[in-house]
């Protein structure tokens, strides 16, 4: 019990919950949703009898003016997936030196890009309600060596775009999105892609919408977008003309067939998600020590993650314990982003990875867990998580086996 650990008393109690609420087979934090096998097999007819395999093939294109409609955008490229996207676009951009201010709370490929190009990343302070980038903390930061700022919609929650733009401007920098989480996201009615100078898709599996592996820059302009394309195609221009040193990011002709089958879906699977997240909000809301992040009046949510956030104190368990309890329940939760990339031995020595100065993203990292939250997850299973989360309020301290 909280404040009274009687560890035997609580061991039996989590071995009682689990007997009770184990599910028989695991259930993940993600799940693609598979489109018709039949649909697919019949591309796969079409790329046979065409040998057109990669290399901005008839389904490529057809995805990226498809992409474009679907999410109100005019220039998009087609990436192998969203890291290759990322490295890309700061090469675009002509940034491969000095330093950028990015966040912590991310997956590691967001400041490994910065690295792969030469970059020193300088780690910023998240904001509270957002788990983005605050953008009060920016500017101190910013030196004679910064380039641009590279954020993060995490969760697919919209970034402060307008103050970040705002800094932006007022100190010459570049402004680049990671909005591997954000596909479909609108903010004050506009693609929250059209924001900054590049944003940067992922169509990762576990991702809202995927091609298996992939992803998308979102360019500004046709000029942008033609640098780009050709970048991630080795830098060629035509056939006896190479612009730079560019790198291998092609699509090919199977992910773009799957993702033409995966965006017929993706209105759906929004939806789906969207009664999930209410009954984990309508349930969880109500348990002392637990939060769950609100859309902003602005936005368009996608729902592409259902992270809760577990204060020890209130709640009874750490959010650890959770964790295993919910483990042994085979319920497999996820801890994005624990730990930050900036205690990643690679960054931990930098002046802006240093803990104290990111009381926020550590606090952050140490209580989130993310629920399993995908279009085919039952409701009684959405309910069952809720169940082995309620019972669990309350019960102690110790660490479950
Ligand atoms: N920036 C941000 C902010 C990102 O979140 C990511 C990727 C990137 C950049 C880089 O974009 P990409 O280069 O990946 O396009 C997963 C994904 O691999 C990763 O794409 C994603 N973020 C990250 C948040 O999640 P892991 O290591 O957690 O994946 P994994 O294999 O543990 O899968 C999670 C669960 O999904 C599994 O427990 C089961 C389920 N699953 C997974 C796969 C691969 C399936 O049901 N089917 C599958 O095929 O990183």
């Amino acid at each position: 019990m909280a404040g009274a650990p009687d560890p035997r008393g609580w061991k039996s109690q989590i071995d009682e919950l689990v007997r009770a609420y184990r599910l028989p087979e695991p259930v993940y934090v993600a799940r693609p949703t598979m489109p018709a096998l039949d649909e697919y097999t019949a591309y796969l007819q079409g790329i046979w009898e065409r040998r057109w395999l990669t290399n901005e093939g008839i389904l490529h294109q057809e995805l990226e003016r498809r992409l474009c409609e679907h999410l109100g955008v005019e220039h998009l490229s087609l990436f192998c997936n969203g890291t290759i996207a990322l490295l890309v676009a700061l090469n675009a951009l002509r940034i491969n030196s000095g330093e950028v201010i990015t966040t912590p709370f991310t997956f590691p490929a967001t400041a490994h890009v910065l690295f792969w190009n030469g970059i020193r990343p300088v780690f910023c302070d998240i904001d509270e309600a957002t788990f983005n980038l605050d953008p009060n903390r920016i500017e101190h930061l910013i030196g004679p060596d910064t380039k641009a700022i590279l954020a993060v919609h995490v969760y697919g929650t919209p970034c402060a775009v307008d103050a970040i733009q705002g800094i932006a401007d007022r100190h010459g920098l570049r402004v680049i999105y990671d909005a591997a989480h954000a596909f479909g996201v609108k903010y004050r009615g506009r693609s929250i892609l059209e924001y900054g100078d590049l944003s940067m898709l992922s169509f990762h599996a576990t991702k809202l919408f995927t091609t298996i592996e992939g992803g998308a820059l979102i360019s500004r302009t046709a000029a942008q977008q033609q640098r780009i394309n050709f970048l991630k195609n080795f830098g060629i221009a035509g056939e006896e003309e190479v612009i730079g040193p560019g790198i291998n990011g092609k699509m090919d002709e199977f992910q773009a067939a799957f993702g033409l089958l995966h965006l017929r879906m993706v209105d759906d699977e929004i939806a789906l998600r969207k009664s999930i997240m209410g009954i984990y909000r309508e349930r969880l809301a109500k348990v002392p020590g637990l939060t769950l992040l609100q859309d902003g009046a602005l936005t368009q949510p996608n729902y592409a993650y259902a992270p809760i956030l577990v204060k020890p104190d209130e709640y009874g368990l750490s959010r650890d314990d959770l964790f295993q309890v919910l483990r042994s329940c085979h319920i497999i939760s996820r801890k994005y982003f624990y730990p930050l990339v900036s205690r990643a031995s690679c960054y931990a020595a930098l002046p802006s990875a240093d803990p104290a100065r990111l009381p926020v993203a550590e606090r952050a990292a140490s209580r989130v867990l993310c629920l399993p939250i995908y279009g085919t997850l039952p409701s009684e299973i959405v309910h069952r998580v809720c169940d082995v989360i309620e019972a669990c309020h309350g019960l102690g301290t110790q660490t479950a086996e």
